[in-house]
């Protein structure tokens, strides 16, 4: 037996089921980028929104390419377990607001019909780094043009992706996908409805959320009595912070009651959150990577990796941050990092890197360099990235890197063994990574060098005990 509509009803008394009707209302989210995050986030915000009797929260789930997990969900009526553990306890959960499913590639005209629908209110979007391109811009658009024709209400597009200023990109893309041609007098028109009825707030959103693993489908069998493909395992913890500028201002009050943060100030929360949390997550997965310890947890176990990370975030990014309850944010996250019930794999963080550098690193090195202050520990970890790029571990053990500039890095760094200082030179080159202002820095790029070459000689390991000896 598998989890469904039908089977819900049999799942333990203990477990929390959602007792709304999940039938009786169309979706008024439409969710772009349908994967483990969403389900095990936002989702529980909107069904939390749902059980308190406010009917618009359910969701219509757009998986963007691949059909498995919708085809998955799809046979589940919606429904999948979520375990959320941590030192605090371990409880399993059953959210009911993925009402319906579709796949982007393949049923396009679904998902704008969805955007279009006049049940819609919100679209949220986690489409990862690199899929803010112009076809999502183009697939929004359609959707927001055939809403602007029929005279539907604006809605919230909220991109949830860990981007700076995420609300501000996905609105230029947006704009840009209208002017890419000669404006037509009705594209003038979409453009100044966008503007006066449809809300892009910026937003942070958090919780570690890994890809779920075989033993979190057993445990899930066990803990439901039946089967569950599409089961996740998440941590108590969890935030969202999102701009105060909805489509619909009555929105914010409500989302406040469900445990979310309305605020005029997200940017202090996501630069706390993408520097210090996806920035020792980046730092952490790399150096999993290439010393073959397997997860997060496995490596903030580490004495030497957890000294590193918490003086990478005090020492090196806080000084830069304008949220000031800095220190207990990096405590709490070291302690999120060693949540044994998460096996949050380092190739998965490690997962287009090159996409993700940009937004966590470079910033504080950058603050590190106007402060005349150093900027070691970030040097040690681009140096690793370097040497991850050799697409093979300290053991001798190949692995992937799933990139999509796989091809360029591996190409660069494939010289490091015979020409190590002209492999980190060519890679600290690309602005692509670095933005414009580290490549060409000459102390940067020098201490990047020493480090590679400790790393190259002695072992990443070796290279992390020789650092924090340094600057004790
Ligand atoms: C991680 C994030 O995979 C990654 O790049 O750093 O998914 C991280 O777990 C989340 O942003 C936590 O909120």
């Amino acid at each position: 037996m598998t989890l469904s509509a039908a089977t819900l009803r049999d799942l333990p008394a203990t477990l929390h089921t959602p007792g709304y009707d999940r039938r009786a209302h169309a979706p008024g989210v439409v969710h772009l980028g349908l994967g483990a995050f969403h389900r095990a986030h936002q989702a529980m915000v909107f069904d939390q929104l749902l059980a308190s009797g406010d009917t618009r929260w359910g969701i219509h789930g757009v998986g963007m390419t691949r059909p498995d997990l919708v085809n998955q969900l799809r046979a589940q009526d919606g429904l999948y377990a979520v375990r959320v553990a941590d030192g605090l306890g371990v409880k399993w959960q059953v959210p009911g607001a993925l009402w319906r499913m579709n796949v982007a590639a393949t049923e396009r005209d679904a998902v704008v019909q969805a955007i279009a629908a006049p049940s819609t209110r919100w679209v949220t979007l986690t489409v990862t780094e690199k899929g803010y391109t112009p076809s999502l811009a183009q697939l929004l658009l359609d959707g927001l043009r055939l809403r602007q024709q029929a005279g539907l209400p604006g809605i919230t597009i909220a991109s949830c992706d860990n981007l700076q200023g995420n609300g501000h990109k996905l609105l230029a893309l947006v704009k840009a996908a209208i002017q890419a041609k000669d404006t037509t007098p009705q594209d003038a028109e979409v453009l100044r409805w966008l503007d006066a009825h449809c809300a892009f707030p910026c937003s942070m959103v958090d919780r570690i959320v890994p890809a779920a693993t075989p033993e979190v489908m057993a445990a899930a069998h066990e803990a439901l009595g039946v089967q569950d493909h599409c089961a996740l395992s998440t941590e108590g913890f969890w935030e969202w912070v999102i701009e105060d500028r909805l489509a619909d201002p009555a929105d914010a009050a409500l989302l406040q009651s469900a445990g979310v943060r309305v605020t005029a100030d997200v940017h202090s929360y996501e630069e706390a959150k993408l520097r210090m949390l996806n920035g020792s997550h980046s730092a952490m997965a790399l150096m999993g990577a290439v010393t073959g310890r397997p997860f997060i947890a496995s490596c903030i176990g580490e004495p030497h990796i957890r000294s590193f990370v918490h003086r990478l975030m005090g020492r090196e990014v806080a000084p830069h941050l304008s949220r000031s309850d800095w220190a207990d944010y990096r405590d709490a996250l070291i302690a999120r990092f060693g949540n044994p019930y998460l096996k949050h794999s380092v190739h998965q963080i490690a997962t287009d890197s090159s996409q993700k550098i940009p937004q966590r690193w470079p910033p504080s090195v950058l603050g590190q360099i106007a402060q005349g202050a150093s900027f070691e520990h970030h040097a040690l970890a681009a140096a690793v990235f370097v040497r991850y790029t050799l697409g093979v571990d300290e053991q001798g053990h190949a692995y992937t890197l799933n990139d999509p500039q796989a091809g360029s890095l591996m190409a660069m760094g494939a010289a490091q063994g015979t020409e190590p200082a002209a492999c980190v030179q060519a890679l600290l080159a690309r602005e692509d990574l670095w933005g414009s202002a580290l490549p060409g820095h000459a102390a940067w790029t020098a201490r990047v060098t020493h480090w590679h070459q400790q790393v190259l000689q002695h072992g990443v390991d070796a290279a992390i005990q020789q650092l924090l000896q340094e600057e004790a």
